[in-house]
Order: structure tokens, then sequence, then C-alpha cells
């Protein structure tokens, strides 16, 4: 099973395959390392999980956690610079925890979907 034949376990999640960084953690820059991660949208949190060594579980089964999670309340979103990273369709999320996040994908309507619903989100929950 490739992790692109993954399905969203609930409805109201949005899911999917992402090419995803950490550029910062608790406000210190730390080294990129791109992967292509399952990517998960569940209420006010983003789940990651990487492809390789993850098998065939996906999280909200009851197989495996996620192996990075992230608190989108407080956080924000923009459309990163170009010399944030030289690729194209990249998202930059920043937690009120101070994790920075890169967040790519080659396909327009992928990013732009992704890009929506992360800004409704952090909107939605911006007064918790
Ligand atoms: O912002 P940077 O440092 O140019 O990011 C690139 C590097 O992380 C590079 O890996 P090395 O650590 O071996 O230099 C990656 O392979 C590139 O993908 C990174 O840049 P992009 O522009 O793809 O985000």
């Amino acid at each position: 099973l490739d992790i692109s034949d993954k399905v969203c376990v609930y409805p109201s999640e949005k899911c999917g395959v992402l090419n995803v960084t950490k550029i910062t953690e608790h406000g210190k820059k730390v080294r990129k390392n791109w992967a292509s991660t399952w990517t998960v949208l569940q209420g006010s949190s983003l789940l990651f999980a990487k492809g390789q060594g993850s098998g065939t579980s996906w999280f909200g089964g009851n197989q495996s956690k996620p192996e990075f999670t992230v608190d989108l309340r407080g956080g924000s979103v923009e459309w990163a610079s170009k010399d944030k990273s030289s690729k194209k369709h990249v998202i930059e999320l920043k937690t009120r925890v101070g994790t920075e996040l890169l967040i790519q994908s080659e396909i327009d309507s992928v990013i732009n979907d992704w890009f929506r619903a992360l800004s409704e989100t952090i909107n939605t929950h911006a007064w918790e």
C-alpha cells in the first residue's frame, strides 16, 4: 500500500500527501528536511506522518500515532516568500509556540485548497 492510497478516516477531515519541512522550532532555526508527508487536518490540529515506515496504518484508525502534531490555534499561514524556498506553491505555517513549517505541493489546486482550509481553521479558532 502506497502512502497516496491512504484514505481519510472521517469525512470531516481534510487529508493528503504534501511535502513538508520544519524550518524553525521554538523560535530556533532548524535544518530543512523536506519529506513527503501524510497530512491530516483534524479540528484545530494538523497531524503529520512520514511516508517511510508508517506502513499501512493511518491515524484516526487505531494503528498508529501521528509523528508530529501542530496546534493551529493562534497560528498564521501565508504564501512563503522566495527566500524561504526555491520551490513553487509553498505555504509558510507559523504556530503560537514558534514552530515554522513549509508545506508544498506541485499541484496548484491541492496547495490552494490547503491554504484555504488552514486559513479558515486558524480564523475559526482564533479566539480559543
Ligand atoms: O533554504 P535552503 O537551505 O537553501 O534549503 C535547501 C536545503 O535544505 C537543501 O538541502 P541541504 O541541507 O543538503 O543543503 C534541500 O535539498 C533543498 O530542498 C532546500 O531548498 P528548497 O529551496 O528546496 O526549499
